[in-house]
């Protein structure tokens, strides 16, 4: 075994090291910046249906998300372009249909800071396995966006009939994406594997005069005013014929496909324009006033001065901030979806219990867990511009529930 091999191996095996270890074995969640997290994208209302499937059946994620208000000024945002995707292995699932605030999101498209979205991704499972299902964004010049995730197993199907993955062509032809095609693939993989292993044969193999080092050593000792006789007259023909042969060969396929596919539509790259919804805030007026993060007691305090502006008496039954829930067990109807992971059920304390109709109050929330600690939110710290922002989410008497971003500067304390 050889030291390159060697090599292979340990960092094989410190990767599988890494991948095994570690809780719920995550996979990148709590890579990005705390700040990150906090500041662009706030996902809530996760569901996916079923968790438990068999190839083949389908399986649909819905939820919503508020692009931040906060947004950290260096990063590219939402507001200019970003696809709607989801976190799931390629090949294992295909998927049948996406879309925000019901426009279909086969195209990117781009959102409004501060406005409502609702989005639906429907996949149909391919392949058997477990996997950590995830709503993404990806934004242009700035990344993916990763919301919260979702297990969910997938069995072998009951019967051994093969996958199938029917469309209908334009010209109403049902063809089967599975092997569509598949001859042509291999095909034309052969085509140019073979032209290219009789290149290198050619210029590798045959020549008598060897490959690098005796065509080094040879310019060494008779002179580089010889070193053109390395290249014959033959080399030159040879190359000739490659180049005409590769060229023939495009062009021919080219003008095969043109005349057996007339009709063809380019993938299509524009966006599509989709109107974002007003967050209901339920006639909630929320001021914070200033925002700590203790560092030993892994809690966020936000002091903050609400106003109920509505009829109704309100309480703060949540607050959402990077994907981890933190839920005030006094107000019922908070509920948590089967299997959800970052959620801290009694998480949030609020200093006042009810807000009444026209009341106007100073309002202390806390929102407090070890899960702070385990998706590495301390890195707030680190931030050259600390700021945080979430969720919070409240119930009138009627229990309807509203939300609205609170956010601001926060510092970090040690007491
Ligand atoms: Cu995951």
């Amino acid at each position: 075994m050889n030291l390159g091999t060697k090599f292979l191996k340990l960092i094989s095996v410190l990767a599988l090291l890494v991948l095994v270890s570690g809780d719920a074995m995550a996979h990148g969640e709590r890579a990005q910046l705390a700040s990150m997290r906090m500041r662009t994208v706030h996902w809530f209302d996760i569901k996916v249906e079923p968790q438990n499937a068999k190839v083949g059946d389908t399986i649909v994620m819905t939820g919503k998300f508020i692009p931040s208000k906060f947004w950290p000024e260096q990063l590219p945002s939402v507001d200019d372009t970003f696809f709607l995707n989801v976190g799931l292995p390629g090949p294992k699932f295909i998927r049948v249909n996406s879309e925000i605030n019901g426009v279909p999101m086969i195209r990117s498209t781009a959102a409004e800071k501060g406005k409502l979205y609702e989005f639906k991704v429907v996949v149909r499972a391919r392949v058997a396995g477990r996997y950590h299902m995830h709503p993404l964004l990806n934004v242009k010049d700035a990344g993916t966006l990763v919301g919260k995730g979702t297990w969910i197993d997938v069995d072998e199907s009951d019967s051994d009939a093969p996958y199938v993955n029917e469309v209908t062509t334009m010209q109403g032809d049902v063809i089967d994406l599975e092997n569509y095609a598949l001859g042509n693939v291999y095909f034309w993989h052969v085509v140019w594997i073979i032209l290219g292993v009789a290149y290198l044969v050619y210029w590798l193999i045959l020549p008598k005069k060897g490959v690098f080092i005796p065509r080094y050593m040879f310019i060494a000792e008779s002179g580089i005013d010889k070193a053109n006789s390395l290249v014959t007259k033959k080399d030159f023909m040879v190359s000739g014929v490659f180049f005409t042969v590769t060229l023939a060969i495009i062009l021919t396929g080219y003008l095969w496909a043109e005349s057996k596919y007339p009709v063809t539509i380019p993938l299509q790259t524009g966006k599509v324009e989709v109107v974002g919804y007003e967050v209901p805030t339920g006639g909630l007026e929320i001021a914070v006033e200033n925002a700590t993060y203790e560092l030993t007691g892994r809690n966020l305090s936000m002091r903050t001065r609400m106003k109920n502006t509505s009829a109704s008496p309100i309480r703060i039954a949540e607050f959402i901030t990077a994907n981890i829930r933190f839920i005030n067990d006094k107000v019922p109807g908070t509920g948590m979806v089967a299997g959800e992971e970052m959620v801290s059920k009694d998480g949030l304390s609020v200093s006042v219990d009810v807000i009444a109709p026209g009341q106007e109050v100073d309002v202390l929330l806390k929102a407090e867990d070890a899960l702070w600690e385990k998706y590495r939110m301390t890195g707030l710290i680190y931030d050259p511009d600390s700021r945080f922002a979430g969720m919070l989410f409240y119930y009138d008497a009627q229990g309807n529930r509203y939300q609205q971003e609170v956010g601001g500067a926060v510092l970090p304390s040690n007491f």
